[in-house]
């Protein structure tokens, strides 16, 4: 069926296999997200059924091997299925890439046989739902600078410090967080809901992803069992490669935002009338109209060539970073030309774009400022790195 954002016809691109796992996503979140999506960003609620229910249509962990529970997908079918849950909202994108690419896979990759058995068919199923805690209220862009650390303590350690802007922390019954031994390196524990000393406070009144549950994780002398710790990683290169794999996931979910705001846009543009004739006729509407589609082919072609390079292994994260960059700021120009395409009826919830404009706006800080990623790049083609003196 013919597709207004699928302008080039990259369908022709994505395997059938890949295309029929995108398009089962996208018919449930037309019947399960579209219809309630409005009212839970108004009320600033997180829907208990759609964290479950993704879960149940495999949108956790799509790529992580089908004998823990996951999908055994390709990088590319994680991608198509990021975009069409953030079609209907960031916030749901949230929550599938962080249980995905920031628990999932770091316990896949990094954690011992005993613990993918215990935690990863629990998280693919949404049974478990799981949180990544690497910011703290004094290191976000810098998280290498952590004070959150541990001692040794026979078989526990204990686990001191705070973690800030953690999504679904308020709600998680696991968390891969991220912290200093006593030499300093940074490693992976998985901490536990109920550990004593361990609370999730949420934070509240967010204009921005008012459908996902974000807060803090503070611990306070909490004994963590020597067998949660991560075996296969030391040093801040733990928690930075799985940024990677979550900034890719972004990088095609923020497309899937653009599509949303430009179909309303170019529907709109055909129905309503003003001075005797559609918007759409007028050259100044065409030209918005006309420059967010070639925008959002640009950034499919981006994020595409990306995907295939990480399913051939090729892919450096400054491919990532670039691809996480554009196709996000792209995404909120949109959702803003677009908004302005409907004139008033754009600021109401009527339509998707003021959601998705304010979502956007922590996508473009989250995972990496629109300005780190920038830097990551100036690093990548001159040598030097902006981030040291
Ligand atoms: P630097 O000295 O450059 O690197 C330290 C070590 O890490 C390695 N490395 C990477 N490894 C894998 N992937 C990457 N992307 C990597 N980047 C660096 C590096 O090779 C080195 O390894 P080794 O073995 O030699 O020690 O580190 P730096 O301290 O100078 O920092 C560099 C910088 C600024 C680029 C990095 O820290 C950064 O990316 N900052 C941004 C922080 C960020 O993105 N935080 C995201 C938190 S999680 C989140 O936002 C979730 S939102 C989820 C949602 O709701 O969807
Ligand atoms: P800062 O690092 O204080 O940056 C402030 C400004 O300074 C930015 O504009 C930045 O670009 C700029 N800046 C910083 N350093 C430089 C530099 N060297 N050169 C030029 N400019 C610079 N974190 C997690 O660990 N887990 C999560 O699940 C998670 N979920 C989140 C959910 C939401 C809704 C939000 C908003 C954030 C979430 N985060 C999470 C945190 C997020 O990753 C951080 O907010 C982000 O990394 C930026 O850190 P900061 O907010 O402390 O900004």
């Amino acid at each position: 069926m013919f597709q207004p954002h699928d302008y080039l016809m990259l369908d022709e691109l994505i395997s059938e296999e890949n295309k029929l796992a995108r398009d089962a996503i996208r018919d449930w979140v037309k019947q399960e997200v579209t219809p309630i999506i409005e009212e839970s960003a108004q009320k600033h609620e997180t829907s208990i059924k759609i964290l479950k229910g993704l879960g149940e249509i495999g949108a956790y962990g799509p790529n992580i091997p089908i004998e823990y529970g996951g999908g055994g997908m390709d990088e590319i079918g994680y991608g198509v299925i990021m975009q069409e849950l953030e079609r209907g909202d960031s916030g749901v994108r949230s929550m599938a890439s962080v249980q995905t690419s920031l628990v999932m896979y770091p316990i896949n990759r990094y954690g011992s046989e005993e613990q993918k058995k215990k935690y990863l068919p629990k998280l693919a199923t949404g049974e478990w739902i799981g949180c990544f805690g690497l910011t703290e209220p004094d290191y976000g862009s810098n998280p290498g600078g952590m004070v959150t650390n541990f001692v040794d303590d026979g078989d526990h350690v204990i686990l001191n410090g705070a973690k800030m802007w953690i999504t679904n922390s308020p709600l998680a019954d696991v968390g891969v967080v991220w912290a200093k031994d006593e030499e300093g390196k940074v490693r992976g524990l998985i901490v536990e809901k109920g550990m004593k000393g361990y609370t999730a406070p949420e934070i509240e009144n967010k204009w921005s992803l008012r459908t996902s549950a974000t807060g803090e994780m503070i611990f306070e002398d909490v004994r963590v069992p020597k067998e949660n710790i991560l075996p296969g990683v030391v040093g801040l290169r733990g928690p930075l490669s799985c940024l990677n794999k979550a900034r890719y996931g972004i990088a095609w979910g923020a497309v899937g935002a653009a599509m949303d705001c430009y179909d309303s846009a170019l529907r709109y543009s055909k129905e309503r009338i003003q001075f005797g004739k559609p918007i759409g006729h007028f050259q100044l509407q065409q030209k918005k109209l006309a420059e967010m589609i070639t925008e959002i082919t640009k950034a499919q072609l981006l994020i595409w060539r990306v995907g295939t390079l990480l399913d051939e292994g090729k892919a450096t994260p400054a491919h990532i970073s670039m691809a996480k960059r554009n196709n996000v700021e792209i995404a909120l120009k949109i959702a803003r030309e677009s908004r302005q395409v409907l004139g008033a009826m754009g600021i109401t919830g009527e339509f998707p774009m003021m959601r998705h404009m304010m979502n956007l706006e922590s996508v473009i800080t989250y995972e990496g400022t629109h300005d780190v990623h920038l830097l990551i790049t100036g690093h990548d083609i001159t040598g030097f790195n902006a981030f040291t003196c």
